[in-house]
């Protein structure tokens, strides 16, 4: 989707192409690691969830996984240091939602915001992928699509109470994801994957997200109008 097919033969041995990878493949192995950790708080949130988030926890410690064999694949030391440094304000954003059993603004991070953004840059990612990681990001993938449901189905019971929580967490973190995506511009193109393809795939996943919870054409509109506003 909005990204032009060209017929580009990747090398994904050349320095240029493992280089960006270091970055790219950290980033998604921290990810995984924190979307494990995520869903476990969320469990000792939702005590009547516990089983189905330790469910979901398990899922993303197998992604990560998969995501540091094809790092090994392509003999590339992913770059954790930078990772962490790129996941660390929404981080923040979830740990000071979790101390305060903020459990609508936890899931509009995990399940909602990363579940999408993982969705749109794995779903972008898999056509220009080597072989070894296509096979592993197309399982990896229908996964996200379970979690973003979940999250989205919680939401969905609980709408009216959450509404407001969710309009102010949407524009207290959907600046940072557009930040995210400036930071991941330049690597992300080493690999094949456009920022606007990204950014397009995101912002209709995200979208149709709101709307499955409840929110109108126009609150939608307005929340992802937020994106641009300067974190
Ligand atoms: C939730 O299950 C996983 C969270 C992972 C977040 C991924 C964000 C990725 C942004 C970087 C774009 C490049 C993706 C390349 C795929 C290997
Ligand atoms: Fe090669
Ligand atoms: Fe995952
Ligand atoms: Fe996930």
């Amino acid at each position: 989707m909005g990204q032009t097919l060209e017929a580009v033969a990747i090398d994904y041995h050349t320095e240029n192409y493992r280089d960006a990878y270091s970055r790219i493949n950290a980033i998604v192995i921290e990810g995984e690691a924190e979307a494990y950790s995520n869903y476990l708080q969320l469990g000792e949130l939702l005590p009547e969830f516990t089983e189905d988030f330790t469910r979901l926890a398990k899922m993303e410690d197998r992604h990560k996984k998969g995501f540091i064999a094809c790092g090994k694949n392509l003999k590339v030391t992913a770059d954790m240091d930078f990772a962490e440094k790129f996941f660390s304000e929404l981080h923040g954003n979830f740990q000071k939602a979790f101390a305060t059993g903020d459990i609508v603004t936890c899931l509009l991070i995990q399940s909602l915001i990363i579940e999408c953004f993982a969705i749109a840059a794995y779903n972008i990612y898999i056509p220009v992928a080597d072989p070894f990681a296509r096979k592993i990001t197309e399982g990896v993938v229908k996964d996200e699509y379970l979690h973003l449901n979940f999250g989205e189905e919680w939401l969905q019971n609980h709408f009216d109470d959450s509404k407001v929580t969710l309009e102010q967490a949407n524009r207290q973190n959907l600046p940072i994801v557009w930040k995210m995506l400036n930071q991941v511009e330049a690597d992300a193109k080493v690999l094949g994957m456009e920022k606007e393809a990204l950014v397009e795939d995101f912002m209709i996943q995200y979208g149709e997200s709101l709307g499955k919870i409840g929110f109108n054409t126009r609150d939608i509109m307005r929340m992802s109008a937020m994106g641009l506003v300067a974190a």
